[in-house]
């Protein structure tokens, strides 16, 4: 018997395929890239506490690859199908997060690896969006969505045959994973041949540009994919520097001595031709808006109650400014709001705020870590997707999170972010215990 690939390896061929791929598609990215890497050699040059933590956490080889992309799709049947097809490269959904508070009319979940191990030989992970047609007011037009949507097919002939052939086997060989690889990132690819005329295109985007975006193409391009840095207030002075179009505001926690949760920021979408159909194979030229770069700082994964103390704070900003992170004074009004949240990580450890890996020095002394913030944010998501899509882009939905539904459609649950960090704790103490 041949033996198989193991799924963090066809991961990391997959997430170099993808970046290899989106840098031919969008330069930018690959300036955004560069600049990343530099900013985080810089601050690991400066900071040998922090690189001596990053070494002691096995993340040296990986901090600036890419950490995640995302993208949209539009029915049950896709968002099943990628659960199926990220399960070949062991990603698997974890979280739930409902945007239409926001004024997105999508709910999402991320796939990504669980297992600490996992994460360590690579932490690539996609954020993934279902649309929320039932959020379309008119009728016709979500019957004509829902028509368009049902066409299509966004997987290839040989990624349906690999991934069911990896469920019956248990796994793929080296070649198998290779082709699995090749065929998963056709689903991702760019198409500049719309599927639906120029009306079709405009009645939704009117609708929400999003909805125009799922709806209108041959599949759910990757619309960014976002390397980690190290230092983002560095990193987005660089991208001003360099005049990339960085979006107004970092979104997440104020800048910190100890970083919580998860800050972004990303450069504006880029406008691109697109053609129509226009009937007797004529073509209509268009634009769209829809495909950006991002990078972000990840700090320290908080506990229900750390993340309840994180909520509260970024509440009472977004009290002050109505719909959010929009600039002006922004930034002073979020270090305001969170002027209480503890800032040391012995402070946020006694308060238990936050969850630790332990280990223990050549010398016997206790060495607690922060664990990694690996998921991510409903109110930056967001603000991600509104800085994209045109900056004005909001509704107002009546709708309220609706999980069940979501999971539903996915035909599996999502794991619970917080008992997988806990399970990380627990293991490092465990260990430490069996020494
Ligand atoms: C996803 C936006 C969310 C993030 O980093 O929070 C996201 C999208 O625009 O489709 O990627
Ligand atoms: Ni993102």
């Amino acid at each position: 018997m041949t033996a198989f690939a193991r799924p963090d390896r066809i991961r990391s061929l997959f997430a170099q395929a993808m970046s290899d791929m989106y840098r031919a598609e969008v330069p930018l990215y690959g300036e955004l890239m560069q600049l990343v890497a530099q900013v985080n050699a810089d601050t690991l040059a400066h900071d040998a506490q922090l690189a001596a933590r990053i070494e002691r956490n096995d993340e040296l080889k990986r901090i600036d690859l890419e950490r995640h992309g995302a993208i949209r799709v539009g029915s049950a049947a896709e968002l099943s199908m990628l659960r199926r097809l990220f399960a070949v490269m062991g990603m698997f959904p974890v979280g739930y997060y409902d945007l239409s508070v926001a004024g997105v009319p999508v709910h999402s979940t991320a796939f990504r690896p669980l297992a600490s191990a996992s994460l360590a030989a690579n932490p690539f992970r996609v954020f993934c969006s279902l649309l929320r047609l039932e959020l379309i007011e008119d009728a016709e037009l979500r019957a004509q969505a829902e028509a368009i949507l049902a066409r299509r097919d966004i997987f290839t002939a040989g990624a349906r045959e690999l991934i069911a052939r990896a469920e019956a086997q248990g796994g793929l060989d080296e070649a198998d994973a290779r082709r699995f690889v090749a065929e998963a990132l056709e689903t991702f690819r760019w198409h500049s041949d719309a599927t639906v005329p120029l009306a079709t295109y405009r009645a939704l985007s009117d609708a929400h540009k999003l909805i125009a975006d799922v709806v209108s193409f041959h599949g759910p391009h990757i619309n960014h994919l976002t390397p980690r840095t190290l230092d983002i207030d560095a990193a987005q002075a660089e991208m001003l520097a360099r005049g990339i179009k960085a979006k107004a505001v970092i979104e997440g926690p104020p800048p910190r001595k100890a970083p919580i949760l998860l800050r972004q920021t990303s450069f504006t979408a880029l406008n691109e031709a697109v053609n129509f159909p226009a009937g007797d194979g004529e073509v209509a030229a268009g634009m769209h808006t829809a495909r950006f770069g991002e990078i972000e700082q990840r700090g320290l994964a908080l506990t229900p109650k750390g993340r309840a103390l994180y909520d509260a704070c970024l509440a009472k900003v977004r009290a002050l400014e109505g719909a959010g992170s929009t600039g002006g004074d922004y930034d002073a009004k979020l270090a305001d709001a969170f002027a209480d949240f503890p800032d040391t990580l012995d402070e946020l450890r006694a308060q238990q705020l936050g969850y630790f890996r332990y280990t223990k020095s050549a010398d016997g002394e206790l060495i607690a870590d922060p664990i990694v913030y690996e998921d991510f944010l409903p109110v930056s998501a967001a603000g991600i997707f509104q800085s994209n899509l045109g900056g004005a882009e909001q509704r107002a939905y009546a709708a309220h999170d609706n999980q069940t539904e979501f999971e539903a459609a996915l035909g599996a649950k999502v794991n619970d972010p917080f008992a997988l960090y806990a399970a990380l704790e627990r293991e490092s103490l465990d260990a430490l215990r069996a020494d």
